[in-house]
């Protein structure tokens, strides 16, 4: 019977949602540069790191890593003029009570997302606090599917991976957390996450934090 003494939760997805920033920065870049991209195209960058999501707008097509440094950059100064929208209203519906229960209930909490504007994300949205670690995309070298960022958070938290949750909405991510021998909670479309131990297609808002806890608990 496990003991669940932790729960790390993605961002981008389950905690917020950015896809549309991404989505509006990558569109503003491929159509400055002529490459085709559309909605249907982000869904594919969900949960991948920059780079990988560069690698995949590009869809092959070759660049110098000069450019490809250079894309990035832009991108990334694109996205970051949409974050400044964002408020404390832009947390996921149930998000700041789920994680004051499972606070309440003795869970240390932490965060594990591919993203390098993780920081800069929570303080707009006045959850920093909220989290006993942060693990962002500068935490390690690997980005999901490599399990890497969540084990860096479980030690962090000081909790063996066999007893806490993931939180995920991306496939690249529930990989992650599967290879790291953590439990897992897929949040979203289900073709996504369809590998996680349990589903939540509309996210924390559906879940009780103590049922919860002894779903896990009665494996
Ligand atoms: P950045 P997550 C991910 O966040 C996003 O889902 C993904 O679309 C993005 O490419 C990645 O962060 C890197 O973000 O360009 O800000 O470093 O889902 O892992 O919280
Ligand atoms: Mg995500």
């Amino acid at each position: 019977m496990p003991r669940i003494e932790a729960f790390i939760f993605d961002l981008d997805g389950v905690i917020t949602d950015t896809a549309e920033y991404h989505y509006l920065a990558w569109k503003q870049l491929a159509d400055e540069e002529g490459y085709p991209f559309t909605r249907e195209d982000n869904e594919q960058l969900r949960g991948v790191s920059r780079r990988e999501s560069l690698n995949r707008l590009l869809k092959g097509a070759p660049i110098s890593e000069e450019t490809a440094q250079a894309y990035m950059e832009r991108k990334n100064q694109y996205y970051q003029r949409y974050l400044k929208q964002i408020t404390p209203a832009n947390a996921l519906p149930n998000v700041p009570e789920f994680l004051r229960a499972a606070r309440l209930a003795g869970v240390k909490l932490g965060l594990g997302s591919a993203s390098r504007n993780a920081v800069d994300v929570l303080q707009r949205l006045e959850l920093m606090t909220a989290f006993d670690a942060v693990g962002d995309g500068y935490s390690v070298v690997n980005p999901k599917p490599a399990p890497d960022l969540f084990v860096w958070v479980a030690g962090r938290l000081g909790v063996n991976p066999a007893h806490a949750v993931v939180f995920e909405d991306a496939e690249a991510g529930i990989d992650a957390a599967l290879g790291g021998g953590f439990w897992t909670v897929g949040i979203g479309a289900e073709h996504n996450v369809h590998r996680a131990h349990l589903i939540a297609p509309t996210g924390l808002a559906e879940l009780d934090v103590i049922r919860l806890i002894q779903h896990f608990q009665a494996l």
